[in-house]
């Protein structure tokens, strides 16, 4: 038996925009081990694993661990199988730990399928991790609570889950003891992204999330101390982005010290750049506060309003019934007043949901003043969620498919690695049949383009505003009724289509390029690069005037004359386009800027007939190849929505008139 023993840790993250994040939870489980076992001296911890490598190189590292501690998520567990795999069959007396996640609780096959793996750990580990290394030489597991693992006999047993630490400060900082130190030593070239719990527990129990089925609980914190010293490491090394893990942030009062404290670290020393919370569920003025101190503070990267559904029956069959939707939309018109970006998540294929339900969810979303982005995801089950549960998924009729896992905006070197990762998708359900499931996803994909990717939005806004039509019924329009002679419309629209029941076919959830950067893009994104990139623009708004203009004439609705013309005219100006020499000026006849501004600030001002002309500063920001169009316009701009001129601060110019 070794005189040290040498613990590999494996938490393999995903690579975002080449940073990386320091893999949190096994820093966790050194820091409480390192201060908490009886003989420290007598441990040497390996530096972690922290993203895809090839497995086999993954092994040569971990050879010369004597037990190797795996934290596994959605996003890493069939490499980490793998890597435990070869790692058990080069090193039989290792002994490998499962933890995190995607440890399923209730799937008692899991140990027998994998059977390298000797112990899976099931919830909160701190304290279960350091008595695994403390019993490493006994290898008595018994006595050692929230484990399962199989006995020489085969016999699985479960020892008693522990209850949840409520104190905390028991659990010291990895950052502030510099756990992290070594790691980001021996990788001086890496951007790291810091993943920062303020507190843990979440009071909700959402029956789609890990978290809240898991622990669906009371909030216990971390205290302020430990997190102040915490923020001044992040500012120290230079971090520039900080994750905050907690489910809800602004539910405790204290909430909004801590975003001064980092709002006026930023001030001071200018790290870190940003921080990324997710607010708390119904503490409307708190929730607001916190986020309007880190938007001025620069710190914001667009505020989450974690929507989900909005229909009342859906709501309570995923268990979300006590979350006030009000609170969130009361958010979302007070960030859109203060001019601040926010972006509603909304989940396709939900129980009960149906396709009226949701399309009519998008309506009212974007008249409340949703003009930003809805984020549709497509709803996937975690296998603790309480939707993991295959009675539930009986009970409401849930079609899945199992389903690459593809990154959004993912690197195509990064998808072609021959290990990767799968996803239980949900493409029907009871009240959502499968041809149902396609129209939606088909609705939300032009949803995206013609209205959050802006290539329609100013005439949207307006005939919405003077017709009172439905933002429903003007998607409608082009996702449901699109037929010849348009035949621009009409192939984005059997592209949607096709691209829908591809995914329910097992396809991948987002469209491949090989020239554009290249990377995955969400459909909507892809559909403008190729309307761009064939030279389908002009063709394009030509038809959708066309058939905006019949479809007001068949409803017996009518406009100032010329105003839906030039509000389409002013839209197709405005979007940012690449090689664009010169700047442009259009001439119209109302304050169609102006109004179409106001009204999606929830403010209104009167269409006034008054000759104008706008000058559009196209040659101060400019794309030069297709390359830098993709990347800068359409995939940055996705969360904020910057495709107009006009858009970014920079450009504000945009409208001088006269
Ligand atoms: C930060 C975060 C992210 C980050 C990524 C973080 C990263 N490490 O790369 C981002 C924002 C990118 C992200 C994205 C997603 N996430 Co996320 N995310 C989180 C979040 C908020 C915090 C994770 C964290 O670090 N927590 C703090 C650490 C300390 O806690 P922990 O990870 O649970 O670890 C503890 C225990 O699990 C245990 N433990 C862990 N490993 C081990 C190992 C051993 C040996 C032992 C003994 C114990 C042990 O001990 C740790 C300390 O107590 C969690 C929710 C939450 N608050 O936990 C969701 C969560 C992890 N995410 C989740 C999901 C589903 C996603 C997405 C798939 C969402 C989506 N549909 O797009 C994407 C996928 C991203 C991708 N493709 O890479 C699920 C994961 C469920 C699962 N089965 O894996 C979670 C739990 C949230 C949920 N809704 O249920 N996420
Ligand atoms: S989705 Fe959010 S609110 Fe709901 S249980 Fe999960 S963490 Fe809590």
């Amino acid at each position: 038996m070794a005189s040290v023993i040498n613990v590999g840790l494996v938490q393999i993250n995903n690579s975002f925009s080449n940073q990386n994040y320091l893999p949190l939870s096994v820093g966790m489980l050194q820091a409480y081990a390192q201060s908490h076992l009886k003989r420290p001296e007598s441990y040497r911890f390996l530096l972690p694993i922290y993203k895809r490598i090839a497995p086999d190189n993954a092994v040569d590292s971990l050879l010369e661990a004597d037990i190797v501690f795996f934290s596994v998520y959605v996003w890493n567990i069939r490499i980490s199988l793998e890597i435990a795999r070869r790692l058990k069959t080069q090193k039989p007396e290792v002994i490998v730990a499962f933890g995190g996640p995607q440890v399923p609780d209730r799937d008692d096959t899991f140990l027998r399928t994998n059977s390298f793996i000797d112990i899976a750990c099931h919830g909160e580990g701190e304290r279960v991790g350091a008595a695994i290394l403390e019993h490493y030489t006994s290898r008595n597991w018994t006595q050692i609570p929230s484990l399962s693992f199989l006995t020489d006999d085969g016999e699985l047993v479960r020892t008693p889950s522990s209850t949840r630490t409520k104190d905390l400060s028991l659990f010291p900082s990895p950052y502030v003891e510099g756990i992290f130190e070594p790691l980001m030593r021996a990788n001086p070239y890496e951007q790291w992204i810091a993943l920062w719990e303020t507190n843990r527990g979440c009071p909700f129990s959402c029956t789609f999330c890990d978290w809240g089925s898991a622990i669906a609980s009371k909030v216990y914190a971390f205290d302020l101390e430990r997190l102040y010293q915490e923020v001044e490491w992040f500012a120290k090394h230079r971090i520039e982005f900080v994750f905050c893990c907690d489910a809800n942030f602004g539910i405790l009062p204290r909430d909004i010290d801590i975003v001064q404290f980092v709002a006026e670290t930023k001030k001071r020393v200018a790290y870190p750049k940003a921080l990324s919370v997710q607010a708390t569920k119904n503490a409307t003025e708190r929730a607001y506060q916190a986020q309007k101190i880190l938007a001025d503070a620069g710190l914001n990267k667009g505020i989450d309003i974690a929507l989900q559904s909005i229909d009342p029956l859906t709501l309570k069959s995923i268990k979300r019934d006590n979350i006030s939707t009000e609170t969130y939309q009361e958010l979302q018109r007070r960030f859109s007043r203060d001019n601040i970006e926010t972006y509603t998540d909304l989940i396709i294929g939900l129980p009960n949901e149906t396709y009226d339900s949701f399309a009519d969810a998008v309506s009212t979303i974007v008249s409340n003043g949703q003009h930003n982005r809805i984020q549709f995801n497509n709803l996937s089950i975690l296998p603790n969620a309480e939707m993991g549960d295959p009675e539930y998924q009986r009970k409401y009729g849930m079609i899945t498919i199992e389903s690459r896992t593809i990154n959004i905006h993912g690197a195509l070197s990064e998808s072609e690695r021959d290990i990767y990762e799968m996803q239980m998708l949900v493409v029907g359900t009871k009240s959502m049949p499968k041809p149902d499931w396609v129209r939606t996803r088909a609705f939300s994909w032009m949803a995206a383009l013609l209205h959050f990717d802006k290539i329609l939005q100013i005439p949207f806004v307006i005939v919405h505003d003077i017709c009172r039509v439905s933002y429903r019924q003007l998607i409608e329009i082009f996702s449901e009724s699109v037929r010849d002679p348009y035949p621009v419309l009409s192939s984005v629209r059997s592209f949607l289509l096709e691209r829908a029941r591809d995914i329910q076919n097992g396809g991948p959830e987002y469209c491949l390029s090989k020239h554009w950067l290249p990377i995955w893009w969400p459909t909507d994104e892809y559909v403008l690069i190729r309307l761009c990139f064939e030279d389908c623009l002009e063709c394009f708004y030509i038809e959708a005037e066309n058939i905006l203009q019949e479809y007001l004439d068949r409803s017996s609705l009518s406009m100032p004359s010329k105003l839906l013309h030039e509000s389409v005219e002013l839209n197709r100006m405005l979007l940012k386009r690449p090689f664009q020499k010169e700047n442009a000026e259009c001439i119209v006849s109302f304050n169609v800027w102006e109004y179409y501004q106001a009204a999606i600030r929830g403010s209104r001002i009167p269409l006034q007939s008054k000759p104008t002309v706008y000058h559009i500063d196209r040659t101060t920001h400019r794309w030069e190849s297709w390359d830098d169009w993709c990347r800068e316009v359409i995939w940055y701009g996705n969360k904020k929505g910057a495709y107009l001129y006009g858009s970014e601060p920079v450009e504000r110019q945009l409208s001088g008139h006269f």
